[in-house]
């Protein structure tokens, strides 16, 4: 299986974080190819006729080809997770895990982006505090609804890690990394993510610094 990835922002692009945590966790053997940037190739069209979004990452199997991060981490469970507790198979856990996979796309991305690209991605003499710490207080309402699920789970869907603590996870490294803006105290949040944090495929590929 080979992976298209960014190659400049390979661990920081959380989309890319998410499939290689999902591959680590599972164990799986995968070839990286790099993609964007000096490489071009995300404009190419031989790229765009298997991601015509022209993003990364994009999932190649044998003759299968898939994009969509949350996509692909459902595949790999699907293909070659099935006695893994990553994405449970009732119908009702797995229904409760992509929730999560969802809310993480239409409700926590777009608050988390403006917040990481105004701190991790602007030039500090370009950044407008006032507007940054507007939206992280966005996010930290956002996040509260992590906190408040995980107040009485070891995970966030109950006591096995699954793809919904990597979604999430992938997220609060960035929302804990940030630093120069005022975040809620969520201990719920915190204790869950000092858990997840030491896990050994975060540390490999979430936890180096962010750019
Ligand atoms: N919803 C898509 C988003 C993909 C996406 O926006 N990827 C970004 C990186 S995080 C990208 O490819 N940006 C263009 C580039 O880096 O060249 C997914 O989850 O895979």
């Amino acid at each position: 299986m080979s992976l298209e990835s960014h190659p400049d922002r390979r661990r920081a692009s959380v989309n890319v974080q998410k499939v290689l945590w999902c591959l680590a966790e599972l164990d799986l053997p995968y070839q990286r190819i790099d993609a964007g940037m000096q490489f071009g190739k995300n404009d190419q069209p031989d790229y765009l006729a298997m991601n015509p979004n022209g993003r990364v990452p994009t999932m190649v199997d044998g003759d299968y080809v898939l994009w969509e991060s949350n996509s692909v981490m459902r595949y790999l469970c699907m293909a070659y997770g099935q006695s893994s507790p990553l994405y449970p198979q009732s119908p009702k856990a797995r229904a409760a895990v992509d929730r999560w996979l969802d809310w993480t796309l239409s409700t926590l991305q777009p608050v988390d982006r403006p917040v990481f690209w105004g701190l991790v991605r602007t030039p500090p003499e370009e950044r407008d505090m006032v507007q940054i710490q507007k939206d992280a207080d966005a996010e930290g309402v956002v996040w509260r609804v992590v906190e408040a699920q995980l107040a009485a789970r070891r995970f966030v869907e109950g006591d096995q890690f699954t793809i919904a603590d990597i979604a999430l996870g992938a997220f609060a490294r960035r929302w804990f990394g940030v630093e120069g803006v005022a975040k809620p105290k969520l201990p719920n949040l915190e204790r869950w993510f000092g858990e997840i944090a030491q896990r050994p495929a975060f540390v490999r590929i979430v936890a180096p610094p962010m750019s």
